[in-house]
């Protein structure tokens, strides 16, 4: 019988989303090096900066790490079959830093690139295209210690470690993407204080996001000139929509100054190659300025191949202060509830699919030509598990099925959206959030480190191959 949560699944509606998807849209799961391998002290790895960040009283609300993590470095082949087993097209996963070249500078670490080399093989030999992603959040600490990405020498780095990862996988790999997320680097990392490396001062903050640009500028502009095949070079970054809680005049420009802080600030730059003005007029408020150098903008908007979209929910900013109060010496961008009471991820994230075909809708219209693949979507959910540790996670396929008809739609309106990537393949360390929230479509057991598919990645897998069969069209 069907239930209220898989009622949206099992639906008309979703079955007709998916008939308009054509055959060789591309599915996919995603992981990141830091959440999964473990293995922090093995085969010559260097520290980064979340080793250390982890170690820090209170950063991580369960006090863990991911020393251990999925332990996928010691498991990877076993894990490639379970990849196989969901029937996917392109396994995304992270190197670390700190594996390939232990101190973020000099020659590579055999043995880490070793590793890397020895999955890549593994998805091929199972039928699964590699995705790279260089970098997944974990610096270096020698890096952070000579400054982090606030110093402008750490782009330097990123595209010589992008080289070193080129030169050895970039024979078998069709795409590789520069950075996940630079948004949560440089805003969480060094603005807030929240993420690694902890610190909080928005000029750091600023720089950071401009160092990060620059750096996959230039690795994208030396992998790009050394490519003996056709590679797809791109990057990743996380999106939400940022929707006034009003029509009120000050609430439309504070949504719109959070747009610009959030989506502008990289987008305008990667694709247009300008910082937007008002994100310029409003830092100079605090008297903080992006450090753009020489022909640094030109770096930085190096033609994409595509752009990875991650998106999770959409969030809503008002221009009143808490009082209600409409700011006016100088702008204030609130963040809000949603107006309505919406269901929540345990996260506690909104659950808005709806959002994703605005931001897909809008990329197309703003930053045209740029193909999108969503490199992650997904939901924390509590995932208890039965005897036999498999999950009836409802809540998730409904979430997914939501999010793919929403991208479906999108697509119908003119969005050119290529594919679709799961987080997470696997239960795994959520940051500073530690391994309570439950992303994977694969339940893993942190005493046994047992995998057991759960019942969304049986769905998944019936899902995929149902598009690829073709649905018949509605008579
Ligand atoms: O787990 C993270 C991932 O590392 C980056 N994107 C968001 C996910 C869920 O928070």
């Amino acid at each position: 019988m069907e239930s209220d949560a898989t009622a949206f699944a099992e639906s008309p509606a979703f079955t007709a989303a998916l008939a308009t998807l054509p055959s060789a849209f591309r599915w996919g799961v995603a992981t990141s090096a830091y959440q999964i391998e473990g293995a922090v002290d093995s085969d010559g790895r260097g520290q980064s900066v979340w080793d250390t960040f982890c170690r820090k009283p209170g950063a991580i609300v369960d006090g863990s790490n991911g020393d251990i993590a999925c332990d996928h470095y010691h498991r990877m082949p076993a894990d490639v079959r379970v990849i196989a087993g969901l029937g996917v097209d392109t396994y995304r996963f992270s190197i670390s830093w700190p594996r390939v070249q232990p101190s973020g500078r000099g020659p590579a670490n055999p043995a880490g690139l070793g590793f890397y080399d020895r999955l890549v093989d593994e998805l091929l030999a199972a039928g699964i295209d590699p995705w790279v992603t260089l970098y997944h959040w974990d610096l270096p600490q020698e890096l952070e210690d000579l400054g982090g990405w606030p110093a402008r020498d750490t782009a330097y780095r990123f595209a010589d470690f992008a080289m070193l990862v080129f030169d050895r996988l970039g024979d078998r790999a069709p795409t590789v993407t520069t950075l996940n997320e630079p948004w949560v680097v440089a805003r969480l990392g060094y603005r807030e204080g929240r993420h690694a490396p902890g610190r909080k001062d928005l000029q750091d903050s600023i720089s950071a996001g401009h160092h990060l640009l620059l750096g996959h500028g230039l690795a994208v502009r030396a992998m790009r000139s050394v490519a003996r095949r056709p590679v797809d070079f791109g990057v990743t970054l996380n999106m939400s929509t940022s929707t006034p809680a009003s029509a009120a005049e000050v609430d439309q420009v504070a949504a719109r100054l959070a747009d610009g802080m959030g989506l502008r600030i990289y987008m305008d730059p990667l694709h247009h190659g300008s910082y937007p003005q008002d994100v310029i007029d409003l830092l100079a408020l605090d008297g903080v300025e992006i450090p753009v150098r020489d022909d640094d903008l030109a770096v930085i908007s190096t033609p994409l191949d595509l752009l990875g979209l991650n998106y999770y929910f959409g969030q809503y900013f008002s221009g009143h202060d808490e009082n209600g109060t409409a700011a006016t010496d100088r702008p204030v961008f609130r963040q809000v509830p949603p107006p309505d009471d919406l269901a929540r991820t345990a996260m506690g994230w909104p659950i808005m699919p709806d959002g994703l075909a605005t931001l897909l809708l809008r990329i197309a219209r703003d930053y045209p030509g740029l193909p999108v693949v969503i490199t992650e979507n997904g939901g924390g959910f509590p995932d208890p598990a039965d005897a036999n540790g498999f999950v009836e996670d409802h809540d998730r396929v409904d979430f997914m099925a939501r999010h793919i008809a929403a991208m479906a739609d999108a697509r119908q309106r003119g969005a050119d959206v290529r594919g679709y990537f799961a987080w997470s393949l696997l239960d795994n360390f959520e940051w500073a959030a530690g391994y309570r929230p439950r992303f994977g479509l694969v339940h893993v057991d942190y005493e046994t480190l047992e995998r057991v598919p759960k019942r969304s990645a049986l769905w998944f897998r019936d899902t995929i191959s149902r598009v690829r069969e073709g649905i018949p069209a509605a008579p």
